[in-house]
């Protein structure tokens, strides 16, 4: 029996990257003199590393290998991302980034029916209320049971470590549950942790592939706006 969902966040529950987490990362850049850009068909490349400090380092590696010309590089990198989180917040503060469609009638939905609710992201924990208080206002962070968040687990999805994690903090059985993501990073992360997933996929993850999903939508719908069904049976 279904007792619990468990929401992805970015690219999930909003479309954050293109025009949230991207623009913090170069705004972040700027800040610190750097002539790095990430523009939109590059991010969508760096998107395969999770983890913005993750993927800051596979950047250096890939495309700036002499940065950064310091000691601590590990520190270096932890205070560009720190400066990236407080660009980031003041993008979802202006209310520059909306929910998915369908997103808010699930969690309505989903509440009203005595479901359980948390999220399993690899984004920074901040960044999570921070979505959540911007789009849904400041009390809906206690609708979820467990917001499992950033660094939280030694490695971050693809790995099943955040579902694992969630598992454990709920006391829920994997086949209790449905998982949803956008994302095969995130699909894997999930059917590793023995969880069932939904896919509502986006312009940066529809060439992903997503064997292994229980369906994949084009998004959760709206009255008037039907759902695309890409893969699997079509919700009822
Ligand atoms: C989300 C991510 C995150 C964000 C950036 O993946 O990969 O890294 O892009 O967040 P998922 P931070 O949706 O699979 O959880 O910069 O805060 O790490
Ligand atoms: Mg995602």
């Amino acid at each position: 029996m279904l007792k619990a969902i468990l929401f992805d966040v970015d690219g999930t529950l909003a479309e954050t990257e293109r025009d949230g987490h991207r623009i913090a990362f170069n705004l972040a850049f700027r800040d610190a003199g750097l002539d790095w850009d990430w523009d939109v068909e590059l991010y969508g490349e760096l998107l395969a590393v999770t983890g913005g400090k993750e993927r800051i380092r596979h950047y250096i590696d890939r495309h700036n290998p002499d940065y950064p010309a310091v000691a601590d590089e590990a520190a270096w990198i932890a205070g560009l991302h720190k400066a990236k989180t407080a660009h980031y917040l003041n993008l979802l503060a202006d209310g520059e980034i909306p929910l998915r469609p369908g997103v808010r009638r699930l969690l309505d939905e989903a509440r009203d029916q005595g479901l359980r609710l948390a999220i399993a992201t690899t984004t920074t924990p901040e960044n999570v209320t921070g979505l959540l208080e911007a789009t849904l206002g400041k009390a809906s962070i206690d609708w979820f049971e467990v917001i499992a968040a950033g660094d939280i687990v030694p490695a971050k999805k693809p790995a099943g470590d955040i579902y694992t994690y969630t598992l454990d903090a709920m006391q829920l059985a994997p086949e209790e549950c449905i998982a949803l993501e956008d994302s095969a990073n995130g699909v894997k992360s999930a059917l590793a942790a023995g969880i069932p997933v939904l896919v509502t996929d986006n312009a940066y993850t529809a060439q992903d592939d997503f064997t292994g999903a229980v369906s994949i939508l084009s998004d959760l719908g709206e009255p008037g706006q039907p759902i695309a069904v890409r893969a699997g049976p079509a919700p009822t």
